[in-house]
């Protein structure tokens, strides 16, 4: 009973959303997606992006795994829209 209390009482395991570099899909577009589905400020949104560009991927942020699923979703469907071939990945934190 103690371990299970002890179970509950967990934080939630945290994922972080992954933006994959790619030479297609303008820097324009990776900024906006983290502009809107990140709430990253133009100036973040910007870093975040070269740094992808640079490095080859980047943290967008973290969250709890229902959350992250649903935004690499979001942004998955927003390249797909756009016929942008960005990737998006979560990954436990
Ligand atoms: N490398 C792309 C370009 O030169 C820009 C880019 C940045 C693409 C980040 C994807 O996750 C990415 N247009």
């Amino acid at each position: 009973m103690a371990e299970r209390q002890a179970a509950k009482t967990e934080p939630p395991r945290m994922y972080q959303v992954v933006l994959l570099n790619d030479d297609y899909t303008p820097m324009e577009f990776v900024v906006m997606v983290l502009q809107e589905y990140f709430q990253r400020d133009l100036e973040t949104a910007t870093q975040i992006m070269l740094k992808v560009h640079k490095e080859g991927r980047g943290v967008c942020g973290v969250y709890t795994k229902d959350v992250a699923a649903t935004k690499v979703e979001l942004v998955l469907a927003a390249a797909r829209r756009g016929g942008h071939p960005l990737q998006c990945i979560m990954e436990a934190a």
